[in-house]
């Protein structure tokens, strides 16, 4: 296949090779009236190595994309009965703006027209029918590794850099939602606020890195044990948790097993020195009746965090 383009290159073989064990794991969503064109789309994804299904009209695309969260590429026809591919894909767009989707749309309209709504519409591009299998094949590829792309930018844009953990802003863009759906489940948790003690103090006397590799040892802790749970890097050396299913009897538990695991371990600094670190956390106290934002509870566990340090530090305070 490659050395039939006749631009044979073992950069461009492996490139492809990696390309189709990928496409694997993905999905793709055929939604054409025709039976013979859907045979034909299928047959060339199939080659691509994509996993295939198949809807009739817009209507069937919609229940196929509801119940298969493994799709991310969609070929959508424009001409057919029952919901047109225009409806579709805006009901697609509107229904899953979050949602990290490729979508193409097809027609045999000579109307150019087509091609320009369907890209207003939300289509990342279009093809006009009849095609050749090589485009639709370079389209299909362009088209799933610009989402890659989108994806992996996305994901990098919430996270921290030093620690790898989340950073502060996916905190808040996704723990507001978070609390919002738990209060209207009437569902227990906790929020909380973590900050190392006297921090400042170990950057004063070992330098920078010395509390860089703190935070990251850290980090690493905070990861094994609420991997599970809503949590971030804050700010400098401090960290907030959102804890589903825990009250605050349970969450203090949690947490203040973890105070005590972290004073038992030996920090390794960089000079392969090692210091003992403490952490004090705010616990804001839950109440199923409390329907505060998310920005009232970190407030609240701020005020008990600070009651930490005043109580003399490594301490859990709700
Ligand atoms: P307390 O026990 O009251 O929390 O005292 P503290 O010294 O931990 O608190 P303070 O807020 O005075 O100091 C926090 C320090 O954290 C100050 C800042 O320079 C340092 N810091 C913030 N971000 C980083 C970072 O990414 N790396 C390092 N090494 N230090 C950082
Ligand atoms: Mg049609
Ligand atoms: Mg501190
Ligand atoms: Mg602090």
């Amino acid at each position: 296949y490659v050395i039939k383009e006749n631009r044979f290159s073992y950069q461009y073989a492996a490139r492809m090779l990696n390309r189709l064990e990928r496409n694997r794991s993905i999905t793709a969503l055929v939604v054409d009236d025709s039976s013979t064109m859907r045979q034909a789309v299928t047959s060339y994804l199939r080659l691509q190595n994509f996993q295939v299904v198949e809807a009739h009209n817009g209507a069937e695309g919609l229940e196929k994309l509801e119940s298969d969260i493994s799709i991310k590429l969609i070929i959508t026809d424009y001409h057919m009965p029952e919901m047109n591919g225009f409806a579709f894909l805006q009901q697609v767009r509107h229904r899953y703006d979050k949602r990290p989707l490729a979508i193409i749309g097809l027609s045999s309209q000579e109307d150019a027209d087509i091609s320009v709504q369907f890209i207003k519409k939300g289509a990342n591009d279009f093809l006009q029918k009849p095609f050749q299998q090589e485009e639709f094949s370079c389209r299909v590829t362009n088209n799933i590794e610009a989402l890659e792309q989108f994806v992996a930018v996305q994901e990098q844009a919430t996270l921290d850099y030093l620690t790898g953990l989340r950073n502060r802003r996916y905190f808040i863009e996704e723990g507001d939602a978070l609390v919002k759906r738990l209060q209207a489940e009437g569902k227990p948790f906790t929020v909380a606020l973590m900050d190392i003690d006297s921090f400042k103090g170990i950057n004063d006397e070992y330098g920078h890195d010395a509390g860089d590799a703190v935070l990251k040892q850290l980090a690493g802790y905070l990861q094994q044990t609420f991997f599970r749970f809503h949590m971030a890097r804050y700010g400098g050396e401090e960290f907030a948790l959102i804890l589903p299913g825990l009250d605050t009897d349970k969450a203090y538990g949690l947490l203040d097993q973890f105070r005590s695991y972290v004073a038992d371990q030996l920090f390794i600094l960089p000079d392969d020195d090692y210091i003992r670190v403490t952490v004090s956390t705010g616990v804001a106290p839950f109440s199923p009746s409390n329907k505060s934002m998310l920005h009232q509870l970190l407030l609240d566990a701020d005020e008990a965090l600070y009651a930490a340090k005043e109580g003399g530090r490594n301490l859990v305070v709700v």
